[in-house]
């Protein structure tokens, strides 16, 4: 397996739950960081499949699509369920991730200033739904009773919640003691508190912004 690189820009975004899933099964990798000038030349563009980034290798294997990288990690590191039918279910739970991830994103990036405050007024509908089915599998993961790539993408976007809206888990329970037992679990708490990890802006248009308290 590998070396893997990463190639994208200097964002969290898409390589998020990459990252976090890689760190967390003890796995190095490369980051090449692209910067928006070089990008916009358009020479690597124009070489990526779909046009965009990330870009992922394992030796001779080139990816693109954030969550097809994941499955593979998945495949790669035994997080892809014990048999069929819990890859199915797991599959399942990332493309609801998915569906979570772009109405962020829309949120994020096209409509941050009139769109945030329904936004997290219409949360509780989307979050009930994975707390569902973390209330009923009771393992502390989405499916199985180990991490699969679906619950570490589960996890990157909850805590790009938790930036927006501090209290969006107060009403999950189960969501809000995966995020605490995930951030814990040593390899994941290691990485989040790198400087690496710490240094990048979650989205590329400096959204949300953190309005701190008077104290803060
Ligand atoms: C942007 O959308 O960060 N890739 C993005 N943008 C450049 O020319 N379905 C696939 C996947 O899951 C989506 C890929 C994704 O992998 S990620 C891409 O390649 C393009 O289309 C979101 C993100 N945006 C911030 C950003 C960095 C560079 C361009 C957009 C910040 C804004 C402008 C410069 C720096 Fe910027």
């Amino acid at each position: 397996m590998g070396p893997y690189t990463i190639t994208y820009f200097g964002v969290r975004g898409r390589c998020g739950a990459l990252r976090i899933m890689m760190a967390d099964q003890g796995q190095e990798w490369k980051e090449i960081l692209m910067d928006f000038a070089d990008w916009t030349k358009g020479d690597l563009k124009a070489s990526c499949v779909f046009g965009q980034l990330p870009k992922f290798e394992d030796g001779g294997l080139v990816l693109y699509q954030s969550n097809a990288i994941l499955r593979h990690l998945g495949r790669n590191h035994d997080a892809y369920g014990k048999d069929g039918k819990e890859a199915a279910r797991i599959d399942m739970m990332c493309d609801g991730v998915e569906d979570l991830r772009l109405k962020y994103g829309k949120m994020i990036y096209q409509e941050y200033d009139t769109g945030k405050d329904q936004y997290i007024k219409d949360l509780p509908n989307h979050l009930d739904k994975f707390e569902a089915v973390m209330a009923k599998n009771k393992t502390g993961f989405l499916v199985g009773d180990k991490p699969s790539f679906a619950d570490y993408s589960l996890f990157e976007v909850l805590l790009n919640h938790l930036v927006l809206c501090s209290s969006c888990l107060d009403t999950s329970p189960s969501l809000k003691s995966f995020v605490e037992k995930m951030s814990a679990r040593p390899k994941i708490k290691a990485f989040l508190g790198s400087d690496a990890y710490k240094k990048l802006p979650i989205n590329g248009n400096g959204k949300p912004v953190i309005i701190l308290n008077k104290e803060g």
